[in-house]
């Protein structure tokens, strides 16, 4: 088997963490831009679609997720979509702008059978309109996602959530090992790894930051990082949480690009509630990714065209589908992977958290300190 990935970053310690969040907010920030500069297209976006493939009914007690079978949401459950309707809208998407298609199912793993054939019929499908395929399927085996691989995905998402330690607090079908084992068989398959979290449903400061040194700690680390702030559905035992603070939302994203270099950092789910100018300061702090479409799974997200004009205010551009993305694998020829090739020697800088330091590389033009 091939591994998609063949950078290695060092994994930071969580004091580390702790330090950078402590950090004047002023200063964090500028620390996270000065990473996300180094390695990313400052002024580019990945547009993602969601799609969700199979709706509801799931065998799963996750307290923040409308579609489990365990909590009363009033969602209506479709069974898994026909192929011919999922191209539909991958067709849809990709003529909106999307460059990537996310299917996902409300499934605890995937079976072998008739379910998961199709599934592999639909993600050739998708692959074969110049879409970067991700499938969020639940948890499988590597040969399963060797199939998914050959079939043309590119990525699968499988997120740890929250911490180790909070995780039994929020879901009490699997363990923290559930959530691991698979993303270590997405790796051997050779396929992309998306991974990240939940804000918002009760951890501390100190959960959120061992989430993110989880992640930052796989080895490679994962592509992509979803950050989602909770929807609180009705009907969700999480259904009354308030909102996490805007300032620690943004704190909680620029660890993250600080930690994980490399990573598509994705401003996912709950972007309905936030303004303008606090996705802004997601963006600013080193976000850049997000899912297009007025649907996540199951619950809103603002329209396509407000996006677009965000965009359009702030000077972004959507990032194009395809090996220009930077990714974590280092396989990326663009120039922003090229000046992270240059900076890898240099990582250790970001970690330092105490002073600043000399380095006026804005990824922009060709970087004259080496
Ligand atoms: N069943 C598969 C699994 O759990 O891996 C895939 C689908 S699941 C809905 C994908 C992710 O959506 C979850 O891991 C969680 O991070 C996110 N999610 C679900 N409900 C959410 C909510 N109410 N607010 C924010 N994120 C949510
Ligand atoms: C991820 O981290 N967030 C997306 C995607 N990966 C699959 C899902 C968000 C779901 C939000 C709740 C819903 O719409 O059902
Ligand atoms: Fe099922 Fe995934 Fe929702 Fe958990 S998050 S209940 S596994 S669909």
């Amino acid at each position: 088997m091939t591994t998609a990935s063949t950078s290695q970053v060092p994994a930071p310690t969580l004091d580390t963490l702790r330090t950078l969040h402590a950090l004047p907010f002023p200063e964090l920030v500028f620390r996270a831009q000065e990473v996300h500069r180094r390695h990313h297209d400052a002024a580019g976006v990945q547009l993602c679609t969601l799609e969700s493939i199979k709706t509801g009914k799931c065998p799963e007690n996750c307290s923040y997720c409308p579609q489990s079978a365990h909590h009363d949401t009033g969602l209506e459950a479709v069974p898994l979509m026909e192929t011919v309707a999922i191209l539909r809208s991958a067709r849809a998407a990709k003529a909106g702008g999307a460059s990537r298609f996310c299917m996902g199912a409300a499934w605890r793993e995937v079976r072998d059978g008739a379910q998961f054939d199709s599934v592999l019929e639909t993600v050739r499908g998708v692959a074969g309109m110049g879409l970067e395929v991700c499938c969020t399927l639940g948890m499988l085996r590597e040969d399963q996602a060797a199939r998914l691989k050959e079939a043309g995905c590119k990525v699968y998402n499988h997120n740890l959530d929250t911490s180790r330690e909070y995780y039994p607090t929020i879901i009490g079908t699997r363990t923290y090992y559930d959530r691991i084992d698979p993303l270590a068989a997405v790796r051997r398959a050779g396929l992309q790894v998306c991974s990240g979290g939940i804000l918002g449903m009760g951890e501390t400061t100190e959960d959120r930051l061992k989430l993110l040194l989880e992640l930052a700690s796989l080895s490679p680390q994962p592509d992509s990082v979803p950050i989602n702030s909770l929807v609180p559905v009705p009907g969700t035992p999480l259904e009354n949480q308030a909102p996490v603070d805007p300032f620690e939302f943004v704190r909680i994203i620029a660890v993250a690009r600080i930690a994980m270099p490399r990573a598509m950092v994705r401003l996912s789910a709950g972007r309905l509630i936030m303004s303008a100018e606090l996705q802004a300061l997601c963006f600013m702090a080193g976000a850049n990714s997000i899912f297009l479409g007025d649907k996540l799974l199951t619950t809103p997200n603002p329209g396509r065209s407000d996006d677009l004009r965000l965009l359009d205010r702030l000077g972004m551009r959507p990032l194009p589908a395809g090996p220009s993305t930077p990714t974590a694998d280092g396989h990326a020829h663009d120039h922003a992977a090229h000046h992270a090739a240059h900076h890898d020697h240099d990582h250790h800088r970001e970690y330092s958290a105490a002073g600043t330091y000399a380095h006026a590389c804005t990824g922009a033009g060709h970087c004259d300190t080496h």
